[in-house]
This record gives structure tokens, C-alpha cells and sequence, in this order.
């Protein structure tokens, strides 16, 4: 199938939800017969950004990388779904204006919400001192200004979420 390449990239805090839309986009968008790829921080770093760490740089050398691959499924008409934290907002739109065919989705739910769902037990370790540097405790998130598309998981039922994207992407003519 001739197909446009886009990344859509999926930025919010720890437990808003991001994987969570990733995979029932990506179900949604392969069922229909599309082509993509999906790049998730957490396996990410298990690979392709092995060994860095959560400071502003690593975690900017971190999104540079994710960034770079998929500038090149991207320009190969592969759709692309980005899923990590992400927080800085200059570093997602230096990564933007790079790929161009770009939506950058912010997955927002109150911090008091992902700390509640707290589902990898991240949160209660980092308010105890046992992690440092946790995105929304101890180190900043800052949310994007003009987002493409917001998902308030807290708010919306995950069907709607993933329907506020698919749209878009049927709006901007990618699907
Ligand atoms: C934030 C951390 C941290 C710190 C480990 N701060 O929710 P998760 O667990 O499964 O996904 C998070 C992941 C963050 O990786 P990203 O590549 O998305 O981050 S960034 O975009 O900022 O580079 C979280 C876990 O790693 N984790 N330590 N200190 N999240």
C-alpha cells in the first residue's frame, strides 16, 4: 500500500497513559493494513540508547536518537510511534522541525493520577529517595505549548483517545 510517513510522538509523564494508546494505535493502524514502527523509551533504552541515564543530557541524547530513526522510517513512509517521556520542550521541537511530518501528541493526566496508578511502583520510590531525578517529583516536565493533539486519560475512555489521533491523521491526509 503507498503510504505517507509521519511520526506521531507521544510525550508525557511516567503512567499518563502513553503505552497504553501506543499499542491500541498501533493495533488500530495494522488491522487497517499500514506499515510502522513502534519506538517505546523504556524498550528503547534497553538497546538503542543503552547505558544513558535520566540527566538533561542523557535524556536529550535520548530523544536525539529516537528522533534520528525516525526521521529515516519516516522519510521511508513508515508510520512511527514514538512513546518516552520526553520532557523537554526544546529538544521535542528541534526533533519536529527535523522530521517535519511530525504530530506531537501530549498524553496528560495529573501527576496526582499517574502517581495514584502508580503502576510499576516508580513514584513511591522515587518520594522515598530511592530513585532520584524523577520526572515530576524531583526533575522537571514540561508540558508542550501547541500540541497537535491532547489526551486527557483521565478524563477521556482510552477508544476516544486513540479516535482524537486516528482523526487527526485522516485530517492531515496521512491515513
Ligand atoms: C522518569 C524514569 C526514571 C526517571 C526510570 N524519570 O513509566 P516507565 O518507567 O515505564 O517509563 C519511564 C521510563 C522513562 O524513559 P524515557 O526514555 O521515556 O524518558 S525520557 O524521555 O525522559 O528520556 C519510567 C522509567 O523509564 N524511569 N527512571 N528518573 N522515568
Amino acid at each position: 500500500m503507498q503510504q505517507r510517513g509521519v511520526t506521531i510522538w507521544l510525550t508525557g509523564l511516567s503512567g499518563a497513559g502513553k503505552t497504553t494508546i501506543t499499542q491500541a494505535l498501533e493495533k488500530k493502524l495494522r488491522d487497517s493494513g499500514y506499515r510502522l514502527e513502534v519506538l517505546d523509551g523504556d524498550v528503547v533504552r534497553t538497546n538503542l540508547t543503552k547505558g544513558l541515564g535520566f540527566s538533561k543530557e542523557d535524556r536529550d541524547t535520548n530523544i536525539r536518537r529516537i528522533g534520528f530513526v525516525s526521521h529515516l522510517l519516516t522519510r521511508n513512509g513508515v508510520i512511527v510511534l514514538v512513546s518516552a517521556i520526553s520532557p523537554y520542550e526544546a529538544i521535542r521541537q528541534e526533533v519536529k522541525q527535523t522530521i517535519g511530518d511530525f504530530l506531537e501528541v501530549f498524553v496528560n493526566a495529573p501527576l496526582a493520577v499517574c502517581e495514584q496508578r502508580d503502576v510499576k511502583g516508580l513514584y513511591a520510590k522515587a518520594r522515598s529517595g530511592e530513585i532520584k531525578g524523577f520526572t515530576g517529583i524531583d526533575d522537571p516536565y514540561e508540558p508542550p505549548s501547541n500540541p497537535d493533539v491532547e489526551c486527557r486519560t483521565d478524563l477521556e475512555e482510552l477508544d476516544e483517545s486513540v479516535n482524537k489521533i486516528w482523526q487527526k491523521l485522516v485530517d492531515l491526509q496521512y491515513i
